[in-house]
């Protein structure tokens, strides 16, 4: 029997997990479980999926760029052995130990649709994306809204890179992004009382700033599955669950998309999503986070950090819920 203990930089499951937004919703839950209907069981679990080379392998490591700095609160990148087995990905479990289940995800062939108000609508093969686009490595710090903390080597691409191979027209204001969609595959979408599939947005704006980067690569390697390949956004000004993984479309709009977190709780987990630790969410603080694999809190400081990049995207936006 295996024993759940609790690591330090874990909340109590009580007090973070977004889960316990569903209370309400266990009658529901038990109900089926009891009753002829079963939905999920009948299925068959999927072929462990067929550990081939990631044709995308030769491409790394890739140079780092030394603009982006850590700060003292987490000096060096997290242990690689933490960020790819405590992970959020609820495709394949609404737990942090899903990175074995998320071994069934497959990443090739995999295509990226580029639709909505752009110039030409297209679809394009992951590894044609990849060539086109200018990779480089940043260290970046990570904050997720359950105040846990991580510091990472992503190689990627800059958002802005895959906005101007777009060419939106002058019309669209927003970017929406869509993850995967295939039960088959992810185990965590049999779980139908969520809205499936993972959805996220930014501003025009947002996107291009020059810390929007979609990450492709990880400790100078291809993405592991679990921690979004292959390719998923990083915004490191923002909470983690706006930095979508696995991502499948990307669609330029006029309409302010509703993401995934919004449409199931959006008094808690908000569009703009800004990173402050004076605004506490509504069921614990924001001022401190435990960074993975440490004992001990370190304050959390405005937009992660990073407000010299990203602070002038909120002027005149002041009226705007911009942190939670
Ligand atoms: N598609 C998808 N993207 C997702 C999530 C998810 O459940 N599904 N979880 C988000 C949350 S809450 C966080 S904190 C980060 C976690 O990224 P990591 O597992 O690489 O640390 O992914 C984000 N992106
Ligand atoms: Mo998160």
């Amino acid at each position: 029997m295996m024993i759940k203990q609790r690591r330090a930089w874990e909340l109590p499951a009580s007090a973070a997990t977004p889960e316990a937004v569903f209370a309400q919703r266990r009658s529901l839950i038990q109900a089926l479980a009891a009753g002829p209907i079963l939905l999920a069981a009948g299925r068959l679990a999927p072929a462990k999926a067929e550990v081939a080379a990631d044709p995308s392998s030769s491409l790394y490591p890739v140079k780092r760029n030394e603009r982006y700095q850590l700060d003292a609160r987490i000096p060096t990148p997290s242990k690689e052995e933490l960020v790819t087995t405590y992970n959020n990905f609820y495709e394949f479990g609404s737990h942090k130990q899903i990175s074995a289940a998320a071994q069934t995800l497959k990443t090739r062939p995999w295509t990226v649709t580029i639709d909505g108000l752009v110039e030409q609508e297209r679809t394009i093969a992951i590894d044609d994306l990849l060539r086109q686009m200018p990779l480089e490595e940043r260290l970046y710090r990570h904050r997720c809204v359950e105040t846990w903390s991580m510091a990472v080597p992503w190689s990627g691409f800059p958002l802005k890179a895959l906005v101007d191979f777009a060419k939106p027209q002058s019309s669209a204001k927003y970017l929406r992004m869509e993850t995967f969609q295939d039960p088959d595959m992810a185990s965590g979408q049999r779980q139908f009382w969520y809205p499936w599939p993972y959805i996220e947005g930014l501003t025009l704006a947002e996107a291009t700033n020059e810390l929007a980067f979609i990450a492709t690569g990880l400790y100078g390697k291809p993405i592991p599955n679990q921690n979004g390949a292959p390719l998923r956004l990083a915004t490191p000004w923002k909470y983690g669950f706006k930095s979508i993984k696995s991502i499948v479309r990307f669609s330029f709009t006029e309409e302010r998309p509703v993401s995934f977190w919004e449409t199931i709780q959006a008094s808690e987990y908000g569009f703009w999503a800004n990173v402050n630790p004076e605004v506490p969410h509504p069921r614990w603080s924001q001022a401190m986070e435990t960074p993975l694999g440490s004992n001990q809190k370190v304050p959390t400081l405005l937009y992660n950090g990073y407000a010299e990049q990203v602070a002038g995207l909120y002027k005149g936006l002041e009226n705007q819920p911009l942190y939670m």
